[in-house]
């Protein structure tokens, strides 16, 4: 029987192409995001080669996320691998010009819904001592850039999620796993700067940034390695990108 992978964010850039990659690769998939006609329209894409179920919900929502995974079918919860992908950054300010409404909605996404999709998740993959949590970092999880604090922020917070659930499992087959990508070109920015979809594009002028599909890739590597190998932290930047605040254009 088929691995389930199910994939938080998966109606846009790295989530969309997780799950492309691991239907390929044979995963059956549970797929998650707000903008149901977008689940539903890469369900229909997919089901040719495996079975897709799709689940509409807000992952701030604590009711609805865990609503949610009580809905699937009891054989849906062998859930063998969760990719923790949702997220955005909003907003890039200094932060005595940060709007609180931006600062709320990064934590309560990038950090609580985070929280409350693994904790949903995490007695099922305890009950069969099995499973594979890859938590979607950022190299702002790792360095603070300009403008970039509660974004930052709330990236440090998954890195620190990801040190202290792989510390609390210790003593189980159940592997904790982070990727965290420097600029892939997606929607993200222009999500962050509120729809400027000239202002999004100028992030990736004048050099070659990573794709959603490469970061599928590394998700693939990792959740393909044998059981007793564990890649903890990948940080992954395009050749032009040498730290946040480090890009060369030409
Ligand atoms: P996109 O904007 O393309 O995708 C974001 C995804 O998150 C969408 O599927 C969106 O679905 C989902 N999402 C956002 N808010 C919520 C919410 N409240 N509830 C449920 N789902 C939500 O961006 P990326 O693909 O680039 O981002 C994916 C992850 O990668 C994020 O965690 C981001 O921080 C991280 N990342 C991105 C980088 C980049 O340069 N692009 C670099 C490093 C990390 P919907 O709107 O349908 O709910
Ligand atoms: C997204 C990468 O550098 O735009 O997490 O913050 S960056």
């Amino acid at each position: 029987m088929s691995q389930i992978a199910f994939i938080t964010g998966a109606t846009s850039g790295i989530g969309e192409a997780t799950a492309r990659l691991l239907a390929d690769n044979g995963y059956d998939l549970v797929l998650c995001g707000r903008r149901q006609d977008r689940l539903s329209k890469l369900q229909s894409q997919l089901t040719s080669k495996v079975r897709v179920h799709t689940l509409s919900f807000d992952v701030r929502d604590r009711a609805a996320v865990h609503q949610a995974v009580d809905s699937l079918p009891e054989d849906w919860k062998e859930i063998a691998v969760l990719v923790n992908n949702a997220g955005n950054a909003h907003g890039m300010a200094p932060m005595q010009e940060g709007s609180e409404d931006d600062w709320d909605a990064m934590i309560d996404i990038n950090v609580k819904g985070l929280l409350y999709v693994t904790k949903a998740i995490l007695p099922h993959m305890q009950k069969r001592n099995a499973g594979h949590i890859v938590n979607i970092g950022s190299i702002a999880g790792k360095e603070v850039y300009p403008n970039g604090n509660v974004y930052c922020a709330s990236k440090h917070a998954v890195d620190a999620i990801n040190q202290g659930l792989r510390i609390d499992l210790n003593g189980t087959k159940i592997r904790v796993s982070a990727v965290n990508p420097g600029l892939v070109e997606t929607e993200f920015s222009v999500v962050r700067f509120k729809g400027d979809e000239d202002r999004a594009k100028k992030v990736y002028e004048g050099l070659e940034p990573l794709r959603s599909e490469d970061i599928a890739d590394n998700i693939l590597y990792i959740i393909t390695r044998p059981a007793h190998v564990n890649v903890t932290d990948m940080l992954v930047l395009p050749t032009a990108q040498a730290m946040a605040t480090m890009v060369h254009r030409e």
